[in-house]
């Protein structure tokens, strides 16, 4: 007891802020940021905050739950977990590998022990049904990085601190803290670009948080963006301004890709996508003549009808300009623990099978998100009887969550490992609840990998594991071994080959995460062979991290594979470049009808994704998931400001209160995704108590990126009218006079 200070890395978005957590007599009595780590620099938001709500709340499970019809009752470990085992082996013997689905959600790539020691369990599954939140977010920039680099994880970011100029497409920083980006502090990191004579452009519908911290801002209808992407390249080629310099060296096909973009001109971008084309013009010669520039875009052009077309023609701008690798422009982290160079790594691979019910591709070993409610729903060989869940929430974060909800109801058999019985985890017949996130110990595995920095962090629990309770890792170990068991996995295969596997297993199940980092951290870059010498004693004794330096340029030795170049196109591409250009000569791009409007989604700092809404002092205040739209739009229908209203799509219809803004193109509608908690079964008091409405009641399951895969979030086609309890209202009020 007495008071302690831990230092430990915020896990809960992609920051990874240090921080300082204060402890008194067993409670945590502050959480500060900490200045002396040497990537976040004392940055924190208002989530970090929240970790101590999250440790203390009473709505967290602790204990395995079983369901019996509509009923919640707690039972032991192992009794939980012999029956889940019995159960999934079962419909494994009954209806095949494939009936049984896997479900990650976000925070398992933030969870180390899941990284760890997942794989293992699934693996045993052997199913073809695994799907994650990757296909409602990134897929398409793992995607294009597995063409043009070799590796789904080489992933370049804007080396912020020596740019002098951001071109970001949908992306939203500072409500995010940065995606597919590590930025801590992105706010002070933009003001030194800025003092420096740098500059920010932003491409949005809406003006948002930063596109008020931007130098220019411009709206752009939702999924016109790959038009105006390949409008500015094609200018950069037209105009001379292509200068790839050493990249060329080791880059194939550039020539080609100044041939493929020649349709797209920017008046032909201008007419879909509202923004001016000689603004178009002017951002292509800024971009390709400044010094150090990168071309960065996130969620806005990546779930979207054209995600991995816009990620692709982003990568081309900044290769074109030889931004690529370049201090300033796009660059490669290289992490201490490496997964791209070493022994876990997985390069990825595409379109090795497709799914049963719509021949969707698979990409790295994983299945379009979008289909898992058609795979339950679909009778036949194949179906999908069985689903695990592992830290997610598909019904409030994956298109038609009705249509989801409707699916889940009719699963044999469910299980769920998480820690709230939330909107998804209700439908389990088993939730598994890890211990929470200051009960383990932690180093970031993923996020290391995007950094504007390199750095290295290990922080122990700042709780001991309570009683009775396991840890993630724990809990894929122990079910793996009782699946492996009733499985029996290569029965057919030679005695030696069994033993072997057996041998592995009962290695991971007895590895905990930190023994493997101390294993990767030794073989990797900055490891034995290094000045650095890393190793889990090595970070153990430096709590606030080690800094590693800045980026460095990596190619083309990081590149993956034999010959390591960059191939800029490939058939599917050029297939895809030509359908683009018809789809615009035809004018069917993507318009909505009339009377309708484009609905979009937004972030906000005090929320994450679906699950930190049963946090008092993130919730409080006003409320912030109303339909924003402009007056404009608005007078046209009728309707005023803070009216309730009925949205409705192809798939659904909802009603919330409307806000009028004009930070919101006219023509377009936003609702953040996250909300919808008044749904029964849901136990988390606090949420229940701020609903708000789940904006996937309106995406569409069968609106999604075609070369991918991935959802279409944004530019969903929606009408909006008086809700009718709204229309009720007057005419009470005229009865009344
Ligand atoms: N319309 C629309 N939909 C979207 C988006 C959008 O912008 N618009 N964004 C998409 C994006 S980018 C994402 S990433 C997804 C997120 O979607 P999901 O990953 O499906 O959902 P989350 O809200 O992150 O749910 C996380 C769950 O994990 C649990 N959890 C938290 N930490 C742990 C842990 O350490 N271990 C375990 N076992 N469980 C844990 C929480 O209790 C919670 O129930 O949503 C997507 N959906
Ligand atoms: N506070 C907070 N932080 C988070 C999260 C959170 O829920 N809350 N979630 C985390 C996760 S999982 C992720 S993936 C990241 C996401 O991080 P970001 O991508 O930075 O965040 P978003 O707010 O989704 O930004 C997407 C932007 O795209 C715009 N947009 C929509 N449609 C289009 C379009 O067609 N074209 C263009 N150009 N723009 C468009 C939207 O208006 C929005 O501003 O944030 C992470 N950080
Ligand atoms: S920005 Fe992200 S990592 Fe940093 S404190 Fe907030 S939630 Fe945690
Ligand atoms: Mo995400």
């Amino acid at each position: 007891m007495g008071e302690h200070i831990h230092y430990r890395a915020c896990h809960l978005c992609e920051a990874i802020c240090g921080l300082e957590i204060r402890v008194r007599d067993g409670r945590i009595v502050s959480i500060r940021g900490d200045e002396a780590d040497p990537l976040s620099r004392g940055h924190l938001c208002p989530k970090a905050v929240a970790l101590q709500d999250l440790h203390e709340d009473p709505d967290r499970l602790r204990r395995p739950q079983k369901r019996i019809g509509e009923r919640w009752v707690e039972v032991g470990w192992d009794e939980a977990l012999d029956d889940i085992a019995d159960r999934l082996a079962a419909i494994h013997r009954a209806h095949g590998a494939n009936s049984i689905a896997a479900y990650l959600g976000n925070p398992s790539v933030h969870n180390w022990g899941t990284l760890t020691h997942s794989n293992a369990f699934l693996g045993l599954l052997r199913t073809r049904n695994r799907y994650s939140a990757t296909s409602v977010d990134q897929l398409p920039h793992q995607l294009v990085a597995y063409w043009l680099y070799g590796h789904q994880l080489l992933l370049p970011v804007p080396d912020i601190d020596r740019s002098r100029y951001i071109l970001m497409f949908g992306a939203n920083p500072m409500a995010s803290n940065g995606s597919l980006w590590t930025v801590p502090d992105f706010r002070r990191r933009l003001q030194a670009l800025q003092a420096r004579g740098g500059k920010l452009v932003l491409i949005d519908p809406r003006r948002t948080e930063t596109a008020h911290v931007a130098d220019e801002h411009h709206f752009i209808r939702p999924g016109a963006d790959a038009a105006v992407l390949l409008a500015m390249l094609n200018t950069i080629f037209r105009d001379g301004l292509a200068r790839p310099g050493r990249l060329a060296a080791f880059t194939d096909g550039l020539d080609a890709v100044a041939e493929q973009v020649r349709p797209f001109t920017p008046e032909r971008a201008a007419v879909i996508s509202g923004i001016a084309a000689a603004d178009i013009r002017r951002i292509a010669h800024e971009f390709a003549t400044s010094e150090a520039a990168a071309a960065y875009g996130r969620m806005g052009v990546s779930t979207q009808a054209h995600g991995t077309l816009c990620q692709w023609a982003l990568a081309m701008l900044n290769i074109a300009t030889g931004n690529l690798d370049r201090p300033g422009g796009m660059m490669f982290a290289r992490p201490a623990m490496d997964l791209v160079e070493g022994p876990m790594s997985k390069p990825g691979h595409y379109g090795a099978w497709s799914s049963r019910v719509r021949g969707l591709p698979e990409f790295g070993g994983e299945l379009p998100v979008c289909t898992l409610a058609e795979e339950i729903l679909t009778p036949g060989p194949g179906q999908v009887k069985a689903l695990v869940t592992i830290a997610g929430n598909p019904v409030l974060s994956t298109p038609n969550g009705r249509q989801l909800e409707q699916a889940l109801s009719m699963l044999e058999f469910m299980v769920s490992i998480d820690y709230y019985r939330n909107e998804t985890t209700r439908f389990a017949h088993y939730i598994l609840p890890p211990t929470g996130p200051l009960e383990h110990d932690h180093y970031d595995i993923v996020f290391h990998h995007l950094a504007v920095r390199n750095t290295a962090r290990y922080n122990p629990a700042v709780f001991p594991k309570p009683e009775g309770q396991l840890h993630d890792w724990e809990i894929f170990a122990r079910l793996g071994r009782r699946l492996r068991a009733r499985l029996a996995p290569g029965a057919d295969k030679p005695l030696l080959h069994r033993l072997k596997a057996r041998v592995r297993d009962e290695l991971m199940a007895r590895m905990p995460p930190h023994r493997l980092l101390d294993l990767a951290l030794r073989s990797g870059p900055y490891g034995k062979r290094s000045e650095h010498r890393l190793s889990l004693a090595r970070l153990k004794a430096a709590p606030h991290g080690i800094d590693l330096g800045p980026l460095q340029s990596v190619l083309p030795q990081r590149l993956y594979g034999k010959d390591r170049r960059i191939r800029c196109l490939n058939t599917v591409l050029v297939d895809e470049i030509t359908r683009y250009d018809g789809l615009l000569a035809g004018q069917e791009h993507q318009a909505p009808g009339a009377g309708e409007l484009w609905l979009i989604g937004r972030r906000h700092v005090r929320s994450n994704n679906s699950w930190m809404h049963n946090v008092q002092r993130l919730v409080k205040g006003k409320p912030r998931h109303q339909l924003l739209m402009h007056p404009a739009d608005l007078a046209a229908r009728g309707l005023v400001d803070g009216q309730r209203v009925c949205v409705r799509s192809r798939v659904g219809s909802l009603e919330v209160d409307v806000q009028a803004t004009e930070d919101i193109m006219p023509g377009v509608v936003s609702l953040p995704h996250g909300w919808g908690h008044a749904r029964p079964g849901v136990q988390q008091r606090i949420a229940q108590a701020h609903p708000g409405q789940s904006v996937n009641d309106l995406t569409d399951d069968r609106y999604f990126d075609r070369l991918s895969g991935n959802a279409a979030l944004n530019g969903i086609a929606v009408t909006v009218t008086a809700a009718m309890a709204s229309i009720a209202q007057p005419a009470a009020d005229m009865r009344a006079a």
